[in-house]
Protein backbone atom coordinates (compact mmCIF):
# COMPACT_ATOMS: atom_id res chain seq x y z
CA UNK A 1 0.00 0.00 0.00
CA UNK A 2 1.16 3.23 -0.74
CA UNK A 3 0.77 6.73 0.81
CA UNK A 4 -2.13 8.13 -1.02
CA UNK A 5 -1.39 11.98 -2.45
CA UNK A 6 -4.76 14.34 -2.52
CA UNK A 7 -5.48 15.66 -5.84
CA UNK A 8 -7.22 18.94 -5.11
CA UNK A 9 -10.02 19.29 -2.80
CA UNK A 10 -13.48 17.52 -3.61
CA UNK A 11 -16.15 15.87 -1.95
CA UNK A 12 -16.98 12.91 -2.90
CA UNK A 13 -20.70 11.52 -3.02
CA UNK A 14 -21.83 9.56 -1.17
CA UNK A 15 -23.03 6.45 -3.02
CA UNK A 16 -26.52 4.56 -3.44
CA UNK A 17 -26.76 1.09 -1.16
CA UNK A 18 -28.32 -1.67 -3.83
CA UNK A 19 -28.13 -4.54 -1.82
CA UNK A 20 -29.23 -5.03 1.90
CA UNK A 21 -30.03 -9.15 1.72
CA UNK A 22 -28.52 -12.27 2.17
CA UNK A 23 -27.21 -14.34 -0.90
CA UNK A 24 -27.68 -17.73 -1.14
CA UNK A 25 -27.97 -19.75 -4.17
CA UNK A 26 -27.90 -16.84 -6.97
CA UNK A 27 -30.97 -15.22 -5.18
CA UNK A 28 -31.00 -12.28 -2.61
CA UNK A 29 -33.34 -13.18 0.66
CA UNK A 30 -34.46 -11.46 3.59
CA UNK A 31 -33.23 -13.93 6.56
CA UNK A 32 -35.38 -16.83 7.91
CA UNK A 33 -36.61 -14.97 11.04
CA UNK A 34 -37.20 -11.49 8.84
CA UNK A 35 -34.70 -9.92 11.19
CA UNK A 36 -32.34 -7.17 9.95
CA UNK A 37 -29.29 -4.94 12.11
CA UNK A 38 -28.41 -1.53 11.41
CA UNK A 39 -24.99 -0.24 9.58
CA UNK A 40 -23.51 3.05 10.46
CA UNK A 41 -21.31 5.66 9.04
CA UNK A 42 -18.59 6.13 11.48
CA UNK A 43 -18.05 10.04 10.99
CA UNK A 44 -21.40 10.88 11.97
CA UNK A 45 -22.96 7.85 13.45
CA UNK A 46 -26.01 8.37 10.95
CA UNK A 47 -27.31 4.91 10.19
CA UNK A 48 -26.82 3.88 6.82
CA UNK A 49 -29.65 1.09 6.14
CA UNK A 50 -30.79 -2.16 7.47
CA UNK A 51 -29.18 -5.05 6.45
CA UNK A 52 -30.64 -8.83 6.97
CA UNK A 53 -29.62 -10.33 9.72
CA UNK A 54 -28.95 -14.33 9.55
CA UNK A 55 -28.71 -16.71 11.93
CA UNK A 56 -27.87 -20.73 11.87
CA UNK A 57 -31.12 -21.73 9.18
CA UNK A 58 -30.27 -19.24 6.74
CA UNK A 59 -26.33 -20.17 7.67
CA UNK A 60 -27.59 -24.38 7.08
CA UNK A 61 -29.70 -23.34 3.66
CA UNK A 62 -26.13 -21.03 2.26
CA UNK A 63 -24.41 -24.20 2.94
CA UNK A 64 -26.24 -26.34 1.19
CA UNK A 65 -26.45 -24.16 -1.83
CA UNK A 66 -22.59 -24.08 -1.62
CA UNK A 67 -22.63 -27.72 -1.27
CA UNK A 68 -25.09 -28.34 -4.06
CA UNK A 69 -22.34 -26.55 -6.55
CA UNK A 70 -19.83 -28.24 -5.36
CA UNK A 71 -21.22 -31.96 -5.82
CA UNK A 72 -23.41 -31.20 -9.01
CA UNK A 73 -22.64 -27.72 -10.38
CA UNK A 74 -19.94 -26.88 -12.89
CA UNK A 75 -17.97 -24.92 -10.87
CA UNK A 76 -15.03 -27.42 -9.47
CA UNK A 77 -15.71 -29.45 -12.72
CA UNK A 78 -15.33 -26.56 -15.40
CA UNK A 79 -12.46 -25.91 -17.35
CA UNK A 80 -9.92 -23.91 -15.17
CA UNK A 81 -9.13 -21.45 -17.61
CA UNK A 82 -13.22 -20.76 -17.52
CA UNK A 83 -13.05 -20.03 -13.96
CA UNK A 84 -10.28 -17.74 -14.12
CA UNK A 85 -12.20 -16.08 -16.94
CA UNK A 86 -14.67 -15.37 -14.36
CA UNK A 87 -12.30 -13.99 -12.36
CA UNK A 88 -10.76 -11.88 -14.51
CA UNK A 89 -14.24 -10.84 -15.80
CA UNK A 90 -15.18 -9.91 -11.76
CA UNK A 91 -12.41 -7.46 -11.30
CA UNK A 92 -12.98 -5.51 -14.94
CA UNK A 93 -16.60 -5.02 -13.82
CA UNK A 94 -14.95 -3.84 -10.04
CA UNK A 95 -12.52 -1.56 -12.04
CA UNK A 96 -15.52 -0.28 -14.18
CA UNK A 97 -17.37 0.71 -10.88
CA UNK A 98 -14.70 1.63 -8.89
CA UNK A 99 -15.66 4.89 -7.64
CA UNK A 100 -19.20 3.88 -6.04
CA UNK A 101 -16.85 0.83 -4.64
CA UNK A 102 -14.95 3.42 -3.04
CA UNK A 103 -17.22 5.04 -1.76
CA UNK A 104 -19.13 2.35 -0.09
CA UNK A 105 -15.94 1.55 1.53
CA UNK A 106 -16.15 4.84 2.79
CA UNK A 107 -19.70 5.13 3.81
CA UNK A 108 -19.64 1.76 5.93
CA UNK A 109 -16.16 1.58 7.25
CA UNK A 110 -15.07 5.89 7.77
CA UNK A 111 -11.61 5.02 5.59
CA UNK A 112 -10.44 8.28 3.72
CA UNK A 113 -11.95 8.25 0.26
CA UNK A 114 -8.41 8.92 -1.45
CA UNK A 115 -7.01 5.83 0.81
CA UNK A 116 -10.33 3.23 -0.81
CA UNK A 117 -9.93 4.85 -3.97
CA UNK A 118 -5.82 4.52 -4.50
CA UNK A 119 -5.29 1.43 -1.71
CA UNK A 120 -8.13 -0.63 -1.30
CA UNK A 121 -10.15 -1.47 -4.07
CA UNK A 122 -7.08 -1.40 -6.68
CA UNK A 123 -5.65 -4.01 -4.69
CA UNK A 124 -8.98 -5.56 -4.94
CA UNK A 125 -8.51 -5.66 -8.29
CA UNK A 126 -5.04 -6.74 -8.21
CA UNK A 127 -5.81 -9.80 -6.23
CA UNK A 128 -8.47 -10.92 -8.34
CA UNK A 129 -6.56 -10.77 -11.61
CA UNK A 130 -3.06 -12.71 -9.72
CA UNK A 131 -5.55 -15.70 -8.75
CA UNK A 132 -7.13 -15.40 -12.10
CA UNK A 133 -4.06 -16.46 -13.31
CA UNK A 134 -3.29 -18.94 -11.22
CA UNK A 135 -6.96 -20.89 -11.89
CA UNK A 136 -5.09 -22.84 -14.45
CA UNK A 137 -1.26 -23.53 -13.40
CA UNK A 138 -2.44 -26.19 -10.32
CA UNK A 139 -0.24 -28.83 -11.05
CA UNK A 140 0.19 -32.05 -9.92
CA UNK A 141 3.81 -33.85 -9.98
CA UNK A 142 4.41 -37.02 -11.33
CA UNK A 143 6.07 -39.39 -8.90
CA UNK A 144 9.41 -41.57 -9.02
CA UNK A 145 7.96 -44.43 -7.05
CA UNK A 146 9.56 -47.95 -6.91
CA UNK A 147 7.79 -50.60 -8.69
CA UNK A 148 5.92 -51.16 -12.15
CA UNK A 149 3.73 -48.30 -11.05
CA UNK A 150 2.71 -44.68 -12.61
CA UNK A 151 1.86 -42.42 -9.53
CA UNK A 152 1.10 -39.14 -9.85
CA UNK A 153 -0.60 -36.13 -7.45
CA UNK A 154 -3.48 -34.19 -8.18
CA UNK A 155 -4.35 -30.49 -6.31
CA UNK A 156 -8.45 -31.01 -6.01
CA UNK A 157 -10.69 -28.44 -4.50
CA UNK A 158 -10.89 -28.65 -0.62
CA UNK A 159 -14.61 -28.56 -1.11
CA UNK A 160 -17.35 -25.97 0.76
CA UNK A 161 -15.00 -23.45 2.45
CA UNK A 162 -16.81 -20.67 5.06
CA UNK A 163 -15.01 -17.39 5.05
CA UNK A 164 -15.26 -14.98 8.01
CA UNK A 165 -13.94 -11.61 7.83
CA UNK A 166 -13.50 -8.41 9.61
CA UNK A 167 -14.29 -4.59 9.14
CA UNK A 168 -10.58 -2.70 8.19
CA UNK A 169 -10.54 -3.78 4.92
CA UNK A 170 -13.80 -4.74 4.35
CA UNK A 171 -13.43 -4.67 0.58
CA UNK A 172 -9.65 -6.14 0.19
CA UNK A 173 -10.44 -9.00 3.05
CA UNK A 174 -13.37 -10.27 0.53
CA UNK A 175 -10.87 -10.72 -2.43
CA UNK A 176 -8.06 -12.25 -0.27
CA UNK A 177 -10.72 -14.70 0.55
CA UNK A 178 -12.59 -15.18 -2.52
CA UNK A 179 -9.73 -15.22 -5.06
CA UNK A 180 -7.71 -17.75 -4.10
CA UNK A 181 -10.60 -19.91 -3.46
CA UNK A 182 -12.66 -19.57 -6.55
CA UNK A 183 -9.38 -20.33 -8.29
CA UNK A 184 -8.80 -23.34 -6.71
CA UNK A 185 -12.46 -24.24 -7.36
CA UNK A 186 -14.16 -24.04 -3.90
CA UNK A 187 -17.26 -22.75 -3.21
CA UNK A 188 -18.05 -20.17 -0.69
CA UNK A 189 -19.77 -18.88 2.45
CA UNK A 190 -19.44 -15.80 3.62
CA UNK A 191 -19.78 -13.59 6.20
CA UNK A 192 -18.44 -10.66 6.37
CA UNK A 193 -18.32 -7.88 9.74
CA UNK A 194 -21.57 -6.62 10.81
CA UNK A 195 -20.03 -2.90 10.96
CA UNK A 196 -19.00 -3.28 7.18
CA UNK A 197 -21.57 -5.53 5.38
CA UNK A 198 -22.57 -3.31 2.19
CA UNK A 199 -18.85 -3.53 -0.09
CA UNK A 200 -19.21 -7.52 -0.06
CA UNK A 201 -22.72 -7.18 -1.15
CA UNK A 202 -21.81 -5.20 -4.04
CA UNK A 203 -19.05 -7.67 -4.76
CA UNK A 204 -20.90 -10.46 -4.79
CA UNK A 205 -24.28 -8.59 -6.89
CA UNK A 206 -21.01 -8.12 -9.51
CA UNK A 207 -20.20 -11.52 -9.12
CA UNK A 208 -23.60 -12.67 -10.06
CA UNK A 209 -23.40 -9.81 -13.12
CA UNK A 210 -19.71 -11.61 -14.03
CA UNK A 211 -21.33 -14.83 -14.72
CA UNK A 212 -20.45 -17.08 -11.30
CA UNK A 213 -23.08 -20.10 -11.59
CA UNK A 214 -25.59 -19.59 -8.42
CA UNK A 215 -24.65 -21.33 -5.10
CA UNK A 216 -20.80 -20.54 -5.76
CA UNK A 217 -20.31 -17.47 -3.80
CA UNK A 218 -23.24 -16.92 -0.93
CA UNK A 219 -23.09 -14.70 1.46
CA UNK A 220 -24.79 -14.37 4.83
CA UNK A 221 -24.69 -10.95 6.66
CA UNK A 222 -24.57 -11.03 10.35
CA UNK A 223 -22.96 -11.42 13.93
CA UNK A 224 -20.44 -13.40 15.37
CA UNK A 225 -23.44 -16.29 16.25
CA UNK A 226 -23.90 -16.62 12.56
CA UNK A 227 -19.67 -16.42 12.27
CA UNK A 228 -19.82 -19.48 14.77
CA UNK A 229 -23.04 -21.06 12.48
CA UNK A 230 -21.06 -21.48 9.83
CA UNK A 231 -18.15 -22.75 12.17
CA UNK A 232 -19.88 -25.68 13.44
CA UNK A 233 -21.25 -26.75 10.58
CA UNK A 234 -20.75 -30.31 9.60
CA UNK A 235 -20.97 -29.41 5.76
CA UNK A 236 -18.30 -27.00 5.69
CA UNK A 237 -14.66 -28.47 4.77
CA UNK A 238 -12.74 -25.75 5.86
CA UNK A 239 -13.02 -22.05 7.71
CA UNK A 240 -10.81 -19.23 6.80
CA UNK A 241 -10.84 -16.41 9.77
CA UNK A 242 -9.36 -12.97 9.99
CA UNK A 243 -10.31 -10.87 13.13
CA UNK A 244 -9.10 -11.20 16.76
CA UNK A 245 -6.88 -13.70 18.07
CA UNK A 246 -9.38 -14.66 20.81
CA UNK A 247 -12.35 -15.18 18.18
CA UNK A 248 -9.52 -17.40 16.68
CA UNK A 249 -9.18 -19.60 19.52
CA UNK A 250 -12.46 -20.38 19.99
CA UNK A 251 -13.21 -20.86 16.07
CA UNK A 252 -10.05 -23.54 16.48
CA UNK A 253 -11.68 -25.32 19.10
CA UNK A 254 -15.36 -25.59 17.20
CA UNK A 255 -13.66 -26.48 14.01
CA UNK A 256 -11.35 -29.68 15.80
CA UNK A 257 -14.87 -31.26 16.37
CA UNK A 258 -14.92 -31.99 12.50
CA UNK A 259 -10.67 -31.31 11.75
CA UNK A 260 -12.13 -28.96 9.65
CA UNK A 261 -8.94 -27.24 7.71
CA UNK A 262 -8.02 -23.82 9.12
CA UNK A 263 -6.46 -20.74 8.50
CA UNK A 264 -6.04 -17.65 10.72
CA UNK A 265 -5.22 -14.33 10.19
CA UNK A 266 -4.81 -12.80 13.41
CA UNK A 267 -3.78 -9.45 15.86
CA UNK A 268 -0.27 -8.22 16.19
CA UNK A 269 1.99 -5.42 17.44
CA UNK A 270 4.69 -5.47 15.50
CA UNK A 271 7.96 -3.90 15.86
CA UNK A 272 9.38 -0.98 13.42
CA UNK A 273 12.86 -0.58 13.89
CA UNK A 274 14.65 2.37 13.38
CA UNK A 275 18.66 2.31 13.25
CA UNK A 276 20.51 5.40 13.56
CA UNK A 277 21.96 4.95 10.12
CA UNK A 278 19.04 4.59 8.37
CA UNK A 279 17.69 7.02 5.83
CA UNK A 280 15.87 9.29 8.26
CA UNK A 281 13.31 11.31 5.60
CA UNK A 282 12.59 7.75 4.54
CA UNK A 283 12.10 6.10 8.24
CA UNK A 284 10.14 8.78 9.35
CA UNK A 285 7.36 8.31 6.96
CA UNK A 286 7.84 4.86 7.86
CA UNK A 287 6.76 5.12 11.19
CA UNK A 288 4.31 7.55 11.08
CA UNK A 289 2.56 5.86 8.19
CA UNK A 290 3.29 1.91 9.25
CA UNK A 291 1.25 3.14 12.16
CA UNK A 292 -1.36 5.60 11.03
CA UNK A 293 -2.48 4.39 8.02
CA UNK A 294 -6.23 3.10 8.28
CA UNK A 295 -6.35 4.85 11.21
CA UNK A 296 -4.14 2.45 13.03
CA UNK A 297 -6.77 -0.48 11.95
CA UNK A 298 -4.44 -2.66 10.87
CA UNK A 299 -3.31 -6.16 11.62
CA UNK A 300 0.28 -5.15 10.99
CA UNK A 301 0.34 -1.93 12.80
CA UNK A 302 3.96 -0.65 13.35
CA UNK A 303 2.63 -0.20 16.62
CA UNK A 304 6.04 -0.76 18.75
CA UNK A 305 8.31 1.46 17.35
CA UNK A 306 11.82 0.93 18.69
CA UNK A 307 13.87 4.00 17.95
CA UNK A 308 17.78 3.66 18.56
CA UNK A 309 18.56 5.96 21.56
CA UNK A 310 21.15 8.22 20.00
CA UNK A 311 18.33 10.00 17.37
CA UNK A 312 15.69 9.16 19.61
CA UNK A 313 14.90 12.65 20.39
CA UNK A 314 15.38 14.36 16.89
CA UNK A 315 13.39 11.08 15.32
CA UNK A 316 10.34 11.29 17.86
CA UNK A 317 10.19 15.30 16.94
CA UNK A 318 9.63 14.59 13.57
CA UNK A 319 7.26 11.72 13.37
CA UNK A 320 5.01 14.10 16.17
CA UNK A 321 5.15 16.41 13.51
CA UNK A 322 4.00 14.68 11.02
CA UNK A 323 1.37 13.20 13.24
CA UNK A 324 0.36 16.89 13.58
CA UNK A 325 0.11 16.98 9.85
CA UNK A 326 -2.38 14.31 9.10
CA UNK A 327 -6.14 15.72 8.49
CA UNK A 328 -8.87 14.59 10.68
CA UNK A 329 -12.41 14.78 9.55
CA UNK A 330 -14.83 14.06 6.47
CA UNK A 331 -13.38 11.06 5.13
CA UNK A 332 -15.60 12.27 1.81
CA UNK A 333 -13.25 15.15 1.42
CA UNK A 334 -10.17 13.88 -0.58
CA UNK A 335 -7.64 15.97 1.61
CA UNK A 336 -8.80 13.66 4.80
CA UNK A 337 -5.77 11.58 5.48
CA UNK A 338 -7.19 10.20 8.94
CA UNK A 339 -10.70 9.31 9.67
CA UNK A 340 -13.18 7.72 12.56
CA UNK A 341 -12.61 4.47 14.44
CA UNK A 342 -14.93 2.12 13.18
CA UNK A 343 -17.58 1.77 16.20
CA UNK A 344 -17.97 3.38 19.89
CA UNK A 345 -16.85 -0.36 20.73
CA UNK A 346 -13.24 0.35 19.43
CA UNK A 347 -13.44 4.20 19.97
CA UNK A 348 -13.60 3.08 24.03
CA UNK A 349 -11.31 0.27 23.56
CA UNK A 350 -8.57 2.29 22.19
CA UNK A 351 -9.37 5.21 24.91
CA UNK A 352 -8.82 3.34 27.30
CA UNK A 353 -5.53 1.85 26.11
CA UNK A 354 -4.77 5.90 26.17
CA UNK A 355 -5.71 6.07 30.02
CA UNK A 356 -3.69 3.53 30.55
CA UNK A 357 -0.85 5.00 28.71
CA UNK A 358 -1.04 7.87 30.69
CA UNK A 359 -1.51 5.87 33.88
CA UNK A 360 1.66 4.08 33.58
CA UNK A 361 3.64 6.40 33.32
CA UNK A 362 4.60 6.87 29.35
CA UNK A 363 5.00 10.18 27.72
CA UNK A 364 2.09 11.16 25.76
CA UNK A 365 3.49 13.78 23.38
CA UNK A 366 0.49 14.41 21.17
CA UNK A 367 -2.99 13.69 20.66
CA UNK A 368 -4.60 11.27 23.78
CA UNK A 369 -8.12 12.59 23.34
CA UNK A 370 -11.05 12.60 21.00
CA UNK A 371 -11.31 14.43 17.96
CA UNK A 372 -14.77 16.81 17.44
CA UNK A 373 -18.33 15.64 19.22
CA UNK A 374 -19.55 13.08 16.38
CA UNK A 375 -18.29 10.64 15.13
CA UNK A 376 -16.06 7.95 16.74
CA UNK A 377 -12.02 10.01 15.95
CA UNK A 378 -9.93 10.08 17.53
CA UNK A 379 -6.57 11.89 17.24
CA UNK A 380 -3.32 10.75 16.22
CA UNK A 381 -1.60 9.68 19.53
CA UNK A 382 2.15 9.25 20.39
CA UNK A 383 3.30 8.00 23.62
CA UNK A 384 7.36 8.44 24.09
CA UNK A 385 9.45 6.49 26.43
CA UNK A 386 7.40 3.66 26.85
CA UNK A 387 8.65 0.52 28.53
CA UNK A 388 8.06 -3.29 27.36
CA UNK A 389 6.01 -4.57 30.07
CA UNK A 390 3.16 -1.68 29.50
CA UNK A 391 0.05 -2.84 28.20
CA UNK A 392 0.42 0.04 25.17
CA UNK A 393 3.52 -2.03 24.04
CA UNK A 394 2.13 -5.52 24.70
CA UNK A 395 -1.55 -5.19 23.74
CA UNK A 396 -2.93 -4.66 20.03
CA UNK A 397 -5.12 -1.68 20.32
CA UNK A 398 -5.70 -0.84 16.73
CA UNK A 399 -5.93 2.51 17.14
CA UNK A 400 -3.79 5.60 16.30
CA UNK A 401 -1.51 5.26 19.12
CA UNK A 402 2.19 4.59 18.53
CA UNK A 403 4.17 3.57 21.62
CA UNK A 404 7.95 4.59 21.17
CA UNK A 405 10.65 2.46 22.58
CA UNK A 406 14.25 3.68 22.36
CA UNK A 407 17.14 1.22 22.36
CA UNK A 408 20.68 0.80 22.22
CA UNK A 409 22.06 -2.08 20.55
CA UNK A 410 21.01 -4.19 17.49
CA UNK A 411 20.74 -7.38 19.78
CA UNK A 412 18.60 -5.32 22.16
CA UNK A 413 16.36 -4.47 19.37
CA UNK A 414 15.79 -8.14 18.12
CA UNK A 415 15.21 -9.60 21.22
CA UNK A 416 12.82 -6.75 22.12
CA UNK A 417 11.56 -6.64 18.90
CA UNK A 418 10.88 -10.86 19.82
CA UNK A 419 9.03 -10.22 23.14
CA UNK A 420 5.99 -10.71 21.92
CA UNK A 421 2.97 -13.20 21.55
CA UNK A 422 2.63 -12.04 18.51
CA UNK A 423 4.34 -12.16 14.83
CA UNK A 424 2.70 -10.73 11.97
CA UNK A 425 5.26 -8.18 10.78
CA UNK A 426 8.14 -6.38 11.35
CA UNK A 427 10.50 -3.67 10.01
CA UNK A 428 13.96 -2.92 9.79
CA UNK A 429 15.36 0.47 8.45
CA UNK A 430 18.94 0.89 8.20
CA UNK A 431 21.57 1.59 4.87
CA UNK A 432 23.73 -1.40 6.42
CA UNK A 433 22.78 -3.97 4.21
CA UNK A 434 24.54 -6.84 6.27
CA UNK A 435 22.29 -5.80 9.30
CA UNK A 436 19.13 -5.36 7.34
CA UNK A 437 19.59 -9.37 6.52
CA UNK A 438 20.64 -10.07 9.83
CA UNK A 439 18.12 -8.36 11.61
CA UNK A 440 15.41 -9.67 9.51
CA UNK A 441 16.37 -13.53 9.62
CA UNK A 442 15.96 -13.04 13.29
CA UNK A 443 13.04 -11.29 13.75
CA UNK A 444 10.23 -14.11 14.49
CA UNK A 445 7.42 -12.23 12.11
CA UNK A 446 5.63 -13.39 9.01
CA UNK A 447 6.43 -10.44 7.10
CA UNK A 448 9.50 -8.02 7.16
CA UNK A 449 10.07 -4.79 5.31
CA UNK A 450 13.40 -3.30 5.03
CA UNK A 451 13.42 0.26 4.72
CA UNK A 452 9.58 0.23 3.62
CA UNK A 453 6.52 -0.36 5.21
CA UNK A 454 3.56 -2.04 4.24
CA UNK A 455 4.34 -2.56 1.00
CA UNK A 456 1.52 -5.27 -0.07
CA UNK A 457 1.24 -7.74 -2.90
CA UNK A 458 -1.11 -10.54 -4.05
CA UNK A 459 2.12 -12.22 -4.92
CA UNK A 460 3.81 -11.99 -1.71
CA UNK A 461 2.53 -14.40 1.11
CA UNK A 462 1.52 -12.59 4.37
CA UNK A 463 0.38 -14.28 7.38
CA UNK A 464 1.93 -14.81 11.06
CA UNK A 465 4.03 -16.94 13.41
CA UNK A 466 3.31 -17.65 16.74
CA UNK A 467 0.08 -16.36 17.80
CA UNK A 468 -0.85 -13.90 14.67
CA UNK A 469 -2.11 -16.83 12.80
CA UNK A 470 -1.94 -20.22 10.85
CA UNK A 471 -1.30 -20.50 7.34
CA UNK A 472 -0.64 -17.86 4.42
CA UNK A 473 -2.73 -15.66 2.41
CA UNK A 474 -1.96 -14.19 -1.03
CA UNK A 475 0.87 -15.99 -3.87
CA UNK A 476 1.28 -19.31 -4.33
CA UNK A 477 0.94 -19.67 -1.02
CA UNK A 478 -2.45 -19.50 -0.11
CA UNK A 479 -3.83 -21.84 -2.53
CA UNK A 480 -2.39 -24.61 -0.65
CA UNK A 481 -4.82 -23.79 1.79
CA UNK A 482 -7.96 -24.23 -0.52
CA UNK A 483 -6.83 -27.45 -2.24
CA UNK A 484 -6.50 -31.32 -1.40
CA UNK A 485 -3.28 -33.33 -2.29
CA UNK A 486 -4.36 -36.26 -3.97
CA UNK A 487 -1.54 -39.57 -4.96
CA UNK A 488 -3.07 -41.34 -7.73
CA UNK A 489 -0.93 -44.56 -7.95
CA UNK A 490 -1.75 -47.04 -11.34
CA UNK A 491 -0.26 -50.40 -11.95
CA UNK A 492 1.58 -51.10 -14.46
CA UNK A 493 1.37 -54.64 -15.13
O1 LIG B 1 -13.10 -8.94 16.15
P1 LIG B 1 -13.76 -10.37 15.97
P2 LIG B 1 -13.76 -7.54 16.60
C1 LIG B 1 -8.69 -7.31 16.58
C2 LIG B 1 -8.49 -5.86 17.03
C3 LIG B 1 -9.86 -5.49 17.50
C4 LIG B 1 -10.33 -6.80 18.12
C5 LIG B 1 -11.82 -6.96 18.25
O2 LIG B 1 -7.58 -5.85 18.10
O3 LIG B 1 -9.81 -4.45 18.44
O4 LIG B 1 -9.83 -7.78 17.26
O5 LIG B 1 -12.46 -6.72 17.00
C6 LIG B 1 -16.85 -12.70 13.52
N1 LIG B 1 -17.39 -17.42 15.51
N2 LIG B 1 -8.92 -7.39 15.14
O6 LIG B 1 -14.61 -7.75 17.81
O7 LIG B 1 -14.76 -10.63 17.06
C7 LIG B 1 -17.35 -11.27 13.52
O8 LIG B 1 -18.75 -11.23 13.31
C8 LIG B 1 -17.23 -17.03 14.23
C9 LIG B 1 -7.77 -7.67 14.32
O9 LIG B 1 -14.40 -6.90 15.43
O10 LIG B 1 -12.67 -11.34 15.80
C10 LIG B 1 -16.51 -10.67 12.40
O11 LIG B 1 -17.06 -11.02 11.14
N3 LIG B 1 -17.12 -15.74 13.86
C11 LIG B 1 -8.18 -8.10 12.97
C12 LIG B 1 -15.16 -11.37 12.58
O12 LIG B 1 -15.43 -12.56 13.30
C13 LIG B 1 -17.16 -14.80 14.82
C14 LIG B 1 -9.29 -7.35 12.34
C15 LIG B 1 -14.11 -10.54 13.34
O13 LIG B 1 -14.61 -10.24 14.60
C16 LIG B 1 -17.32 -15.14 16.17
C17 LIG B 1 -10.38 -7.12 13.28
C18 LIG B 1 -17.44 -16.52 16.50
N4 LIG B 1 -17.57 -16.94 17.76
C19 LIG B 1 -10.14 -7.11 14.61
N5 LIG B 1 -17.31 -13.99 16.89
C20 LIG B 1 -7.06 -8.33 11.97
N6 LIG B 1 -6.34 -9.43 12.14
O14 LIG B 1 -6.88 -7.58 11.03
C21 LIG B 1 -17.14 -12.96 16.03
N7 LIG B 1 -17.05 -13.45 14.76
Amino acid sequence: MSTAVAPKKKIHARPEVRRTQLLIDGEWKNSVSGETFPTYHPATEEKIADVAKANAQDVDLAVKAARKAFETGPWPKMDARDRGRLLNKLADLIEANLDELAALETLDNGKPINDARNADIPLVIDVLRYYAGWADKLCGQTLPVRGNYFSYTRKEPVGVVGQIIPWNFPALMVSWKWAPALAAGCTIVMKPAEQTPLSCLRMAELAMEAGFPKGVINVITGFGDAGAAIVKHPDVDKIAFTGSTETGQIIMREASHSLKRITFELGGKSPNIIFADADIEAAIHGAEFGLFFNQGQCCCAGSRLFVEKSIHKDFVKEVVSRAKQRKTGNPFDSETTHGPQIDNEQFKKIMDYIDQGKKAGADCVIGGKRHGDKGFFIEPTVFDNVTDEMAIATDEIFGPVLSVLPFDSVEEAIQRGNKTNYGLAAAVWTKDISKAHRVAAALRAGTVWVNCYDVFDAAAPFGGFKQSGIGRELGEAALASYTELKTVTVSLS
